[in-house]
């Protein structure tokens, strides 16, 4: 029986922080799994080398479930995103490493591709409306066929989604602190309409437009947005209130017709129960990188499916080319894939993580690899030390604390 024999965590700065199990069997077969989570990077890769990479050797590398389970079960301290993260790169590491072995790429053994590929959606942005029609025009010309739109709203200094200086959008910022930005929610849901007015003008109707408000609204302002934006008909809108307060969006749901969709901050299956079983949306954003690895996100999109909730999952910079890989090979596989979010890697991120995936006519394909199809490069990761970075916190005018 081979054994896992080595268990490396690797924290690289390439591009931006990235954290990397490393797991090799006495077989010398090499598996990677994603452990990366912004702006708390350095207490994964703790959890995970302290308390998880001691199990590890010695475990058979093909009981995948049973590690899991031993894992999460075994800890008695369940979920939790530091956790979750820690399990994910561990079971996305075996599952890496069992089709390798098996000389498949990932989604063979997932049941094999459901679709050519997975459509993505990019992240278009402008400070104003003017600079975010020609993002989306530059964008569209890239082949992309789904398109976030953020864009600056009047009176605000900046917004989530969009870059202060016109350059990549990136919400994570060097430094020993977080940066701050403030928020205005009335102000918001004056320019939204408008903003989606101007997109359609411009655009037609049939551009697949997609828009993240980021946790910020009440219930009622939620409903009240949604509502406003049903005549520009969007594939969906993200993340419209806080996402603990999953009972929140029954008023939100039973308001409005827009699609909905939220989880990018879940961690597990308990997270969008509520959400899944009473219908409350469209989409389900938890990634495999957060929610616990391929064997728990099957098991998420798998209620998903039963309720007709379909994936989004989250593809942000943060989610490593390897997390991003594992999405790919489970969106390809799975009945219920809705859309997958791109926003593509820095060049050093990239040199760093050498990649099978493709993206070609705005589908993103796994690749053919054997495994997840990704590898590390040491000497370019190496390169680039990690350097404390974190997400901004949000004010309100009055330097109240509000959801970022
Ligand atoms: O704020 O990835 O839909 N995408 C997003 C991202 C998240 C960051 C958090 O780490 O909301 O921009
Ligand atoms: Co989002």
């Amino acid at each position: 029986m081979p054994a896992i024999e080595k268990a490396e965590v690797l924290v690289t700065g390439a591009g931006r922080n990235f954290v990397t199990l490393r797991l090799t069997t006495s077989d010398g077969v090499v598996g990677l799994g994603d452990a990366t989570l912004n702006g708390r990077e350095l207490a994964v890769a703790s959890y995970l080398r302290d308390h998880l990479v001691p199990l590890l050797i010695g475990r058979d590398p093909a009981r995948i479930e049973d590690t899991w389970q031993y894992l999460y079960r075994g800890a008695y301290w369940r979920r939790g995103p530091v956790t979750m993260a820690a399990i994910s790169a561990v079971d996305v590491a075996l599952w890496d490493i069992k089709a390798r072995m098996a000389g498949m790429p990932l989604y063979q053994l997932l049941g094999g591709a459901s679709r050519r590929g997975c459509l993505a959606y990019a992240h278009a942005m402008g400070r104003n409306i003017p600079e975010l029609l020609d993002s989306i025009r530059t964008h569209l010309e890239t082949g992309y066929r789904a398109i976030r739109v953020q864009c600056g709203v009047p009176g605000m200094e900046s917004t989530y989604g969009v870059a202060a200086d016109g350059a990549n959008y990136e919400p994570a910022h060097q430094g020993l602190a977080p940066a701050e930005s403030t928020w205005d929610s009335a102000a918001y849901l004056r320019f939204a309409p408008a903003l989606m007015e101007a997109v359609r003008l411009e655009f037609g109707p049939e551009l697949p437009l997609l828009h993240d408000v980021h946790h910020r609204l009440t219930p009622r302002e939620a409903a009240s947005l949604a509502r406003s934006l049903e005549p520009f008909a969007l594939f969906w809108l993200e993340d419209v209130t806080p996402a603990e307060d999953q009972a929140a969006l029954r008023f939100v749901r039973a308001s409005t017709t827009t699609p909905l969709a939220i989880g990018e901050t879940f961690n597990s299956l308990w997270d969008c129960q509520l959400l899944l079983e009473e219908r409350l949306i469209d989409f389900i954003r938890a990634s495999v990188t957060h929610a616990g690895g391929i064997t728990h996100m099957r098991r998420i999109l798998s209620l998903a499916e039963l309720h007709g909730v379909r994936s989004g999952m989250h593809g942000a910079t943060d989610i490593s080319p390897v997390g991003l890989a594992a999405s790919l090979h489970l969106g390809l596989a799975i009945p219920n894939f809705g859309i997958q979010e791109h926003m593509p890697h820095s060049p050093e991120t990239d040199e760093a993580f050498p990649h099978a995936y493709t993206l070609t006519d705005g589908y993103l394909h796994p690749g053919d690899a054997p495994g997840l199809g990704v590898t590390i490069d040491d000497a370019a990761a190496g390169r680039h030390p990690y350097a404390a970075a974190y997400l901004p916190v949000n004010r309100l005018a009055d330097g109240t604390v509000h959801d970022w």
